[in-house]
């Protein structure tokens, strides 16, 4: 008898498939011959990651061939187990093909990206009424989503908070083009149905936003009991620190699937260009209308941006927030081209350079 799996389960799941789990990933699985079984990462820690399987969770650490190779599960994987029944133990040997993958820019000095989280349907972007709304972030969560491959979707928290959401709802749509922009209360519970179209068995949903928002609020609201700790109840409250440590992927009683990931301080662009096209996209459509292919759309003449910010079409913000995100993807673009190295070489090039110009000018030394 091999009943591992349930004496291992901590919430005592009974899971008869893996969350998610389809007919092409079957397929994938299939070239793995021998004790083999399949599972998804709900969690990942220093050393293990906590793997829902048909059963239950368990615990399974990764291989050294995959360490080596620099392959790293992350939540929302699916993965393929080493099954040794005989000594009770799980080993992750691979990660079956990512329909999606949220990644960043690291946010360290090398340009590889960072995956953070894989196979999402559905990106909810929770941010709420006061400070935390600014459009100009949530173009930059837009872009990074877009490329995520995951369906963007922006939540308005705390409209409990608020006499008359109107305005802020219809700023935010003007910004969000086809994007659903949907206003609710994690606490009141008001509007939570308006998201049950995105909550479906099989589908995951996982939510990003800054450290506050509501997120982890949510989930538990949806759960109909505090499974994840928030910042109400809190033991040490300390300001600034961030309640949602973990992220963590959570089945809901529908069969739904839910990831809260940790608020997000400061978030870089990967390699997001269809992104921004696909945000600015009244701004990319335009384009096409400019005389130059090339148009930076700042001083050109002939220009249909600029026309479009003159005629109060297009908010000058707005333009200065795709030229802002358009820079930074160029700059993290060249920094994995040249290596950080190259580009500070680059930088020290043209200053050197700079000064001989001015010691050939000038005559001194
Ligand atoms: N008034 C009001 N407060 C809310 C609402 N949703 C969440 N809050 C409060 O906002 C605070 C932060 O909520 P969390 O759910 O911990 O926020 P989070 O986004 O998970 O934060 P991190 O885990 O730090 O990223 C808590 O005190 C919640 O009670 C809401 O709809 N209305
Ligand atoms: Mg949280
Ligand atoms: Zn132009």
């Amino acid at each position: 008898m091999d009943d591992r799996s349930k004496s291992e389960n901590p919430d005592n799941l009974d899971l008869e498939v893996i969350p998610g789990w389809n007919d092409g990933l079957e397929v994938a699985l299939s070239a793995y011959k021998g004790p083999y079984i399949a599972g998804r990462v709900a969690a990942q820690h220093k050393t293990v990651c906590d793997i829902l399987i048909p059963g239950g969770m368990v615990q399974a650490a990764i291989s050294g061939a995959m360490r080596r190779a620099g392959k790293q599960p992350v939540v929302g994987d699916f993965v393929v187990l080493l099954d040794q029944a005989e000594i009770n133990s799980y080993t992750i040997v691979d990660i079956l093909p990512r329909k999606t993958c949220l990644a960043r820019g690291s946010t360290g000095d090398g340009s590889d990206e960072q995956v953070i989280a894989a196979n999402i349907d559905t990106i909810f972007i929770v941010t709420a009424v006061g400070n935390d709304l600014n459009l100009r972030r949530l173009e930059r969560y837009l872009t990074i989503v877009y490329s995520s491959g995951a369906n963007p979707v922006i939540l308005i928290n705390k409209i409990d908070l608020v006499d008359d959401p109107a305005q802020l709802i219809q700023e935010t749509q003007d910004i969000a083009g086809d994007v659903p922009v949907i206003a609710i209360s994690a606490l009141s519970k008001d509007g939570l149905d308006k998201l049950a179209p995105y909550i479906n068995p099989a589908e995951t949903v996982a939510l990003i936003g800054s450290s506050g928002v509501g997120k982890s609020t949510l989930i538990n609201a949806f759960f109909g009991e505090a499974i994840q700790k928030t910042l109400g109840v809190r033991e040490d409250d300390d300001k600034g620190k961030h309640t949602t440590t973990v992220r963590q992927l959570f089945l809901l009683p529908n069969g739904g699937i839910f990831i809260d990931n940790p608020g997000i301080r400061e978030i870089q662009l990967g390699d997001s260009s269809d992104g921004i096209d696909r945000t600015f996209s009244d701004i990319t459509d335009l384009a096409q209308g400019c005389r130059f292919k090339d148009c930076t759309h700042r001083d050109e003449p002939h220009c249909a941006v600029q026309r479009a910010v003159h005629q109060g079409l297009i908010p000058q913000e707005r333009l200065d927030s795709f030229f802002k995100l358009t820079a930074e993807l160029t700059f993290q673009s060249e920094k994995a081209e040249l290596g950080l190295k190259g580009i500070e070489k680059k930088k020290y090039k043209a200053i050197s350079q700079g000064a001989r110009k001015y010691r050939e000018f000038t005559g001194k030394p």
